[in-house]
């Protein structure tokens, strides 16, 4: 700031600064907390125009809010759930006929859509409407799975800022997280002590609803999850993750008896609620009637059925289910629903209104909140993917929403774009050659890395024996051989194994067993001898799940600013040159900013951007990095 002070003096930008400038300008020293965030804004802003930009920026409409009026003692799910706990909710559950519906906006539907990166003021603006609006939806997912990191790492934001934002001004519908087993919102098993602190502290910030999975539907992965969530009486959704297909015969690994197994394995745990987890949409609709229809006699626990529409047959699946008996389906508000994200909610409920499973959902009531969604999303566009429609590919891929709709700047990245044909295929078969497991966070990142690794290596799976003898696989495909993600179904294929591992060691134990507890007290000294801060117990909770990505946060936050409570349009794509903004500088404190002039590159590079901020001419000077 000390030096954004200097490069902003009227002085300095007249070239009229010598050696006594320091000396004669003394207030040079004096850096008022407001002055300071507001040279870190023009300097954010200025970086966005100059270098990110580029002066193109698009003209978006404003999401309309309808601003309704907060309503006390809003009654929904969650009052269910805080006044008769968990028993309490399931024996309800099981008592309704209407097909209740998950809305997951929040949380898969950006993830699968927009590469996470929604932003919290996108969701605070309109999450007192949702809490009227969309007051008879069973549960919010909002959190978890890739938001965690993505927050930290990507938008310098907090997630557990951003729960406890959502959880005040919504108190009524239950918010629900996805926690990925012994990975926790993370890549990698965890130690156990780090995900039970984890899953209390996100109980207590305002999470009531667990959905839990294990990447290869290894019960032994999840169980200290589910163990954990039991004991804060919040509620734990164990998940089975669907992959194959029971309509086809011949596939008998994962045939309809398998999943029943699962199931019944599943509640003998004492898990509340049975998700069918179908990540990359293969739960064909006759399947999913099916399959339903079969669990249904098998187990009493309710079932929540959470599908993607990759292969443009979700909604059918849904309804299919709900013809079934199925308890809870996952949806989105219409804009962000279809392709690589959820079935679409309004849609869903339109086609069951005056049928015996009819959700109750006022369609007009959630249309204004699709409204709201359809015109936050063209801001994101450009984290979008390219994909324009469904795709029955997906069937023969298997590869899950998220992952389907990244894998192609993955391998762009690695300058094989014109053979992303192949590592599709290449997927396909690497899966094969690990003996058809699950794949889904993190085993299916895995196999894509597998893939991507033998296309590039001109690896086949018949050659892959000699050729590949000296080579080094990916870390993922080494650590998956090692037994850190746990054991799948039918063990794992000897000969691979033993290319990648040469002569490492493997475990067939819980990775969590071994791993040396993490010690939060060592944490807490670092934080506080390095950053200064009297760290929380979600600031060690982060700091233990992401390290580097944690401290990387911190000190943006104290070098760059903070820059969570600004508009997302000004956020992603700067101002033009003539805009007016209230900026957000902190809780309450908003600044009228006024773009004026993007000025001519000097000789050194550099360009003077002048701004006006509440009515007062400031200027920033910027290297241009063209
Ligand atoms: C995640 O783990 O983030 C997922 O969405 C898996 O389907
Ligand atoms: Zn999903």
């Amino acid at each position: 700031a000390f030096l954004i002070n200097i490069l902003m003096h009227e002085t300095f930008l007249n070239g009229e600064c010598d050696t006594n400038f320091l000396d004669s300008h003394p207030e040079i020293f004096d850096i008022k907390p407001t002055r300071d965030k507001e040279l870190k804004l023009l300097k954010f802003l200025g970086e966005k125009i100059v270098n990110e930009v580029k002066g193109d920026k698009k003209d978006f409409d404003v999401p309309m809010v309808p601003k309704l009026e907060r309503i006390d003692n809003l009654k929904g799910t969650k009052q269910i759930l805080d006044n008769n706990g968990s028993e309490g909710l399931v024996n309800w559950i099981k008592d309704q006929n209407k097909l209740l519906v998950t809305e997951t906006t929040m949380r898969d539907a950006q993830q699968s859509l927009m590469a996470t990166r929604l932003r919290t003021v996108d969701m605070t603006k309109i999450a007192n409407d949702t809490s009227i609006l969309g007051k008879d939806l069973f549960s919010l997912e909002m959190w978890g799975g890739a938001t965690f990191d993505v927050s930290y790492r990507f938008l310098k934001e907090s997630p557990w800022k951003r729960l406890i934002e959502l959880r005040k001004k919504v108190p009524n519908i239950l918010f629900q997280m996805l926690l990925r087993g012994a990975n926790g919102v993370g890549y990698a098993n965890y130690p156990d002590n780090v995900i039970r602190e984890f899953i209390k502290e996100s109980a207590n910030a305002g999470i009531d609803l667990f959905r839990i999975f294990d990447s290869l539907n290894w019960l032994d992965g999840m169980k200290v999850a589910i163990d954990e969530v039991l004991k804060t009486g919040k509620i734990a959704e164990a998940s089975i993750c669907y992959t194959g297909d029971i309509l086809d015969k011949k596939r008998t690994k994962y045939d309809l008896d398998y999943y029943i197994k699962l199931a019944k394995e599943i509640e003998k745990t004492g898990a509340h609620i049975l998700a069918i987890k179908d990540m990359s949409s293969l739960l064909k609709p006759y399947a999913a009637f099916e399959l339903i229809t079969e669990l249904k006699k098998e187990v009493s626990m309710p079932i929540h059925l959470h599908t993607h529409d990759t292969s443009g047959n979700g909604v059918a699946t849904l309804i299919m289910a709900a013809e079934a008996g199925v308890d809870i389906v996952d949806t989105a508000f219409n804009s962000m629903s279809g392709l690589t994200s959820q079935p679409a909610l309004n849609s869903v409920v339109a086609a069951l209104e005056n049928t015996n499973r009819d959700t109750g959902i006022c369609l007009d009531d959630i249309q204004k909140l699709d409204d709201y969604w359809s015109a936050v999303r063209p801001v994101y566009g450009n984290f979008e993917s390219e994909l324009k429609s469904g795709t029955a590919e997906i069937y023969k891929y298997e590869i899950p929403g998220g992952q389907y709709s990244n894998l192609k700047p993955q391998v762009e990245s690695f300058g094989l774009g014109h053979r992303f044909t192949e590592v599709k295929e290449m997927f396909k078969k690497a899966n094969e050659m690990m003996g058809d497991i699950v794949k889904v966070t993190p085993s299916s990142k895995m196999i894509g890395d597998l893939a991507i690794f033998m296309v590039r290596n001109d690896l086949t799976p018949e050659n892959i024996y000699d050729k590949a003898k000296g080579m080094s696989f990916p870390d993922s495909v080494d650590s998956y051989f090692k037994g850190m993600m746990g054991q799948p179904k039918g063990g794992f294929p000897e000969k691979l194994k033993k290319l990648v591992l040469k002569d490492k060691e493997s475990i067939d134990c819980r990775p969590g067993e071994l791993l040396p507890p993490v010690d939060f007290e060592e944490i807490e000294k670092h934080l506080k001898e390095n950053f200064r801060i009297e760290p929380t117990k979600r600031q060690l909770l982060s700091y233990a799940l992401y390290p580097k990505v944690f401290s990387e946060y911190l000190k943006y936050i104290k070098d760059e600013g903070d820059f969570s409570r600004m508009g997302s349009d000004i956020y992603f794509h700067g101002l033009t040159v003539g805009e007016t903004s209230e900026i957000e500088i902190e809780e309450g404190k908003i600044l009228v900013v006024k773009l004026i002039q993007i000025g001519k590159l000097d000789n050194e590079g550099y360009r003077i951007l002048s701004f006006e901020v509440n009515g007062n001419v400031r200027e920033i000077k910027i290297k241009d990095k063209a």
